[in-house]
Parts: C-alpha cells; structure tokens; sequence
C-alpha cells in the first residue's frame, strides 16, 4: 500500500528517508520550522541525493508545521532533544490511529513522546544507515544499514510499519526496546569517550590508554545492564564496543561531530539516560558520570 508521509526533521536521516521513501513509490511532506527554509527547498526543487556515485534530485514539498493538514503517517527524525516539542506542534493535526515512528538517538525522547500520544501506534526505530548533510536539503548516503522498527505502546498493533524500500532495509522488531539497549549501550561506550578526546572512533581501539578507559566505561554500563537482567552482548560490551569503534574507524562519532559544530549534543539521552538508570537501581558509574560532565561543559 503507498502511503503520503510526513517528516519532520529534514537533516541528513529525514532527507535519507524522505528520498527512500519515494523511491518506493509513496508521497512525502517535510515539516520545516522556517519560511528560509521552505524558500531554500523550493529552491533546490526538492533534495539532493549523492548515492553509489550519482547524483539525483528527489522533487519533494515542504510546509510549515501550522500549515499542517491532517497526517495519517509521521516519521520523526529530529534530534533527540527537539522530538517532544516538535510532535507537540502538529499533534492536532494527528489522526486517532495515525502511524507515528520515531528515529531518535538514545532513549527516554521516544517514551516522553509515547506517553502524550495516547490513541495513535507509536513506534521507535535504530538505524546504522550513515547519511550527512553536504548542505541544507543535500544529503550524502554514506553506509546503508538495517533499520529496526517496533511498537513501544504494548498491546496495540500498527496496520502498516515504516515501509521497507529498495534503498533501505527494515526489519520489525517484536522487543524494540531491546534493539534501543543495545544501540544505547554502544553509544554510550564510544561517544563520550570521542567528544572528550576529540577523536576518531577507530583510536578507542589503537591507542592504549583510551582503551583502558573504553574498558572502564564498558564495566560500569554493563553493571546497568546486568541489574535490569539484559543480555545483550554474548560477547561482553567492551568487545562488542571495541568491535563497532573498529568497523567505524575513520569516523567521528555524532556526538564529537556536534561538538565540533557548536550544536547541543545528545548526551542527556545517552549517558543521561544511563545515569537515570543506574540512580534508580542505586549503581553508582563515576567514569560515565564525570564523562557526562565534561561533554556538558564541552557543550558551553
Ligand atoms: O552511532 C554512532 C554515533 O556516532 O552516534 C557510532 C556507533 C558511535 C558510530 O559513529
């Protein structure tokens, strides 16, 4: 069935999307915040797709959210600080069983928003899809990875996940919240560590001393884990860690990669998250807790 979806958060994970998306033969909307960027849009006459070495326009609309009409499909892809505040902006425009998908970093955006969305199916998603933003609207595929889609209100049933599509994969996931431990758990090992040494992820593993200390952090996180009896990493997370800096080697995590931009990073719901947590199962973690510290003064 093609479906008309709406996207908000037009960065370099919604434009990934929105051109997926119409390449599988269905319609799409960006929700922009601004009249510059509607203009700047209409501009390019929709986005730009540098993909498996071409170069293609995707012809898409944009409106602004108190323009919105009423939205039988969203997919979210805004940063995780700017989730709440940007469903809460067209949640009237919602429809009672609107499908509602969240692709966001780290935990507790997906379950505030869950929670003010009472009758609509909200699902959560983790993607290891690499895409960046060469400018506004021109979006470079990087990596195509999976994405994992599942519901977070339990006992209700979506008529139609996030359609899978030639240029993206998706799986459904009976336990999303597992999938978000376990994507959780790996970004809490490697951003922090990154952003505080202003490093690629590849020197966590070659360099000695971060190593050490990636191990540290990966023992406190673990201690979280085991406590809510999550079983994650057969393999131990400082391995699992280790191995993912490794296959990520010349990148700079997103939370360096914000840092560096001057832009709020994601941290409190990342090791934030964690900390919550480990408080609420009285774990104290001092690495990730003076790591958590030193990217909020970073982000000053
Ligand atoms: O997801 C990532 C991120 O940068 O946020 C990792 C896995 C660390 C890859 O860079």
């Amino acid at each position: 069935m093609k479906s008309h979806w709406y996207i908000l958060g037009a960065g370099a994970m919604g434009c990934q999307w929105a051109t997926a998306l119409l390449e599988g033969g269905h319609s799409v909307t960006l929700i922009l915040h601004s009249e510059a960027r509607l203009a700047r849009l209409s501009q390019l006459g929709g986005i730009v797709l540098e993909a498996d070495g071409q170069t293609t326009l995707w012809p898409v609309e944009g409106l602004l959210a108190e323009n919105c009409p009423v939205i039988e499909h969203l997919l979210v892809t805004t940063k995780a600080y700017d989730a709440v505040s940007a469903v809460s902006n067209i949640q009237h425009c919602l429809t009672a069983d609107a499908q509602v998908i969240l692709l966001q970093n780290g935990m507790g955006s997906q379950q505030a928003v869950r929670t003010r969305l009472v009758t609509q199916p909200v699902m959560a998603g983790t993607t290891t899809n690499g895409a960046w933003l060469r400018q506004p609207f021109h979006v470079v595929q990087a990596g195509r990875g999976n994405t994992e889609i599942g519901l977070l209100n339990p006992g209700q049933h979506p008529t139609q996940a996030l359609p899978n599509t030639p240029m993206l994969s998706v799986q459904w996931h009976d336990a999303i919240e597992v999938s978000l431990w376990r994507k959780l758990a790996i970004n809490c090992a490697i951003n922090p560590l990154t952003a505080v040494n202003h490093c690629q992820n590849g020197q966590l593993v070659e360099q000695p001393e971060l190593s050490k200390q990636l191990q540290q952090v990966c023992t406190e996180i673990t201690q979280v884990l085991d406590s809510k009896d999550l079983d994650l990493f057969p393999e131990g997370l400082f391995r699992a860690a280790a191995s993912v800096a490794q296959q990520t080697g010349q990148n700079y995590s997103s939370m360096l990669q914000d840092i560096q931009k001057g832009r709020r990073s994601e941290i409190d719901f990342i090791t934030g998250y964690l900390l919550n947590e480990a408080e609420k199962l009285k774990l104290s973690l001092p690495l990730n807790q003076s790591l958590f510290s030193a990217v909020k003064n970073l982000e000053r």
